[in-house]
Parts: C-alpha cells; structure tokens; sequence
C-alpha cells in the first residue's frame, strides 16, 4: 500500500514541507485529525506538510479511502501523501510523529492486559522511530494509556532526547477551559493557567488554583464546593459522557487537542499563558523521574519547560500524588520493555 502525490511542486518561494506520521490515521480521531493538519490548523497558512499516514495492515483498505479523501480536497498546502503498514517505513525522516493509533480494549480484557497490548505496539513504534525518524523528531503520544505509552516508546528511542517525547492531555484542559467558561459565563478566551496534573485518566487532577478569569483569580468566581464536587469528576469523567451521548469516544476534540499541543509546541505558547502536556517528570513539584507526568508548561522554539514556583496546598498534593502513584503502577506493569 503505497500512494503518492504532490499537489504542488515546492519551489523556491515555498518553504520546505514538514513531515508528519499519523499512526491510526483511518481511525475516528486520525480521520478528524489528518484534513485538519492538511488544511494548516496545525503549522499555519504558509507550512507546507507532508503527511506519512500509518495503518495496521488490515485497515489499509480503509486508508487508502482517506487518502483519496485527502487528495480530493486539493489542499494547497498538502506537499506530499503516503501511507504505510510499517512504522520504519512511515516514519522515514519525519519531523512530527502522532501516535494515535492503539489497541482498544476487548471484551473481557482486563486493565493489564491492555497496559500489555499497547506496551509492544509503543516499544515496537519507539524502536521505528530511533532507526527512522528525523534526529529532532517531535513525537506526541495519543493512544491510551497515552502517558505510559510515551515513556515506553521514548525508554525504546534512546537516540532520540526524551524531551522530544510527550502524551496529551490537552483534551483535558481544554475540557477545563470549556467547563469554566459554562461555569462563569465567559467565554474560553477569557480563561488562562489552567493546570491538568498527572495521568490522562480518570486520577488526573484539573487544578484551577492558578487560573485566572478575566485577569483575576478563577477561585473569585466559582465556589470551591462546585469546584471539589463538580468540575474535578465532570472533566475526568468527560471522555465517558461523550461515549454515553455520542455512542462512540471522542474524536473531533482529541484531534482539536492534538494540534493544539503541536502547535504550541512548535511555535510557542501565547505570551502570560501556558499549557498542560505529560513530559519526562524531573523532579519539580516534588514528581520524581521515571514517568511521563502531565505539568503545566511554556513552550519556546520548540522546547517545554515546566512553569516553577507554583503553590500546591494539601488537597491539591493529595491528588498530585495520587495519579503520580498510578503512573508508577502502569510503569511497574510494563517494567519488561522498558530495559
Ligand atoms: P479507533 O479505534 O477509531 O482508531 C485507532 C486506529 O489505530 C485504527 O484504525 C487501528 O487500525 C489503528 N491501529 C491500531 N494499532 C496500530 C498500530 N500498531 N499501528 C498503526 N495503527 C494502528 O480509535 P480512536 O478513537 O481514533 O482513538 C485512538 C486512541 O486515542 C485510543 O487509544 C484512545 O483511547 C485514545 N484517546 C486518547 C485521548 C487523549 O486525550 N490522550 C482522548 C481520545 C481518545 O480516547
């Protein structure tokens, strides 16, 4: 299964296109996620991209239809299209790897045996992207459990700088952002310095301790009862409510919150503003090395850096450390591949 095209010839006038692997690029947030990209929501109106679609073999059928999709929509900024049923091939020089597709969970599959799953497809992809992918390859983990997923791989690509590597939980803070905005009247762009700590699950802790509405502390305008009882649960239970309404999990937003962070990642945070990305902890906030863990950060010239200094009372280092234990017990669950 190979396909491509060039649906325009980069000339002098056009910047190089950059390179971009989709993994699960037929699934429902590949799907939303790749015409988005080619439209540039992603690098912008003048980036030409070239995308390096990666399916499992048994959906190439339905990845040759995407790409056709693609192609029907004569993106102007769409350089290149190929797709693949191997990572090495698929991620041959690329600069942006979206990890995004997974193995879902099966009828009477139990928590480990998907943390077991997902670990040989994420070494196995980390492995692909040290021999192949571009030496400064940005790599944002999608596909649950996005967090341990991104350490495996990242443990897999040990030429390649673990920094390069992240898990999203953007879809998680913008859920904040959305649900605050409900909450005050306001609207998201009113809202800074929202806080996801920890795992993208259901452990993470929304923290709005540092937020601000309008300029002014977030906590001015909500009570903390509302705050303790029905944000925390509604934005960790968010994923759950779409697949009750939608009947099937949610896609769009993931796609929205993938761009998002890779947008930000590569061409800055807005100025007074930061967001939430699961990076290699070090430390800061008392979070010990050794596992993915999602922080509030700034991004400058392609480099996160963990915002300091910030104050954690009891309730918030209660949470803090909850989901940094479960962290610990993914990691432990797939200690084997991680060598
Ligand atoms: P789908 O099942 O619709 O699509 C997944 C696609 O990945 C399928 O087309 C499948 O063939 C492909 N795939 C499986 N193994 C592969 C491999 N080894 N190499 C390449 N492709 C492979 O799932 P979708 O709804 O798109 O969700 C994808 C992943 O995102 C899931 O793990 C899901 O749990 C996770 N999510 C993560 C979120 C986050 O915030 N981090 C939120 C949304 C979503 O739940």
């Amino acid at each position: 299964m190979r396909a491509r095209f060039s649906s325009l010839n980069p000339g002098d006038t056009m910047t190089d296109p950059v390179r971009i692997a989709i993994t699960g690029a037929a699934g429902n947030i590949g799907y939303a996620l790749a015409f988005r990209i080619a439209a540039g929501n992603m690098l912008g109106p003048d980036q030409p991209v070239s995308l390096q679609l990666i399916e499992i073999p048994a959906a190439a059928q339905a990845l040759e239809g995407v790409m056709m999709e693609l192609s029907d929509c004569a993106f102007p900024l769409l350089a290149g299209l190929q797709g693949f049923d191997s990572a090495e091939e698929g991620f041959k020089d690329v600069d942006i790897a979206m990890l995004v597709g997974a193995r879902p969970r099966g009828a009477g599959m139990e928590r480990k045996d998907l943390l077991l799953a997902n670990a040989e497809i994420f070494s196995a992809q980390g492995r692909a992207l040290n021999t192949a992918a571009a030496r400064g390859c940005k790599v944002l983990v999608v596909g649950n459990p996005a967090n341990t997923n991104a350490l495996i791989a990242s443990t897999n690509a040990p030429d390649l700088p673990p920094e390069n590597f992240a898990a999203m939980t953007r879809l998680d803070h913008n859920r904040s952002l959305a649900q605050l905005a409900l909450r005050c009247g306001g609207h998201v762009n009113d809202f800074q310095r929202m806080i996801i700590w920890g795992n993208h699950s259901s452990t993470q802790f929304p923290d709005i301790a540092h937020a601000t509405f309008r300029g002014k502390p977030v906590t001015e305008s909500v009570d903390k009862g509302w705050y303790r009882e029905t944000f925390i649960p509604a934005v960790q239970k968010r994923g759950a409510a779409i697949i009750k309404a939608r009947g099937a999990s949610s896609a769009a937003s993931a796609a929205s919150a993938a761009i998002d962070t890779v947008r930000d990642w590569m061409l800055g945070t807005p100025e007074g503003d930061w967001t939430s990305m699961a990076i290699p902890a070090d430390g800061s906030y008392r979070i010990e090395p050794g596992v993915f863990y999602s922080h509030p950060v700034t991004c400058r010239d392609g480099k996160a850096e963990i915002v300091q200094g910030l104050g954690c009372d009891a309730f918030a280092r209660e949470r803090m450390e909850a989901t940094d234990a479960e962290l610990r017990e993914e990691r432990d669950g797939v200690s084997d591949l991680l060598d």
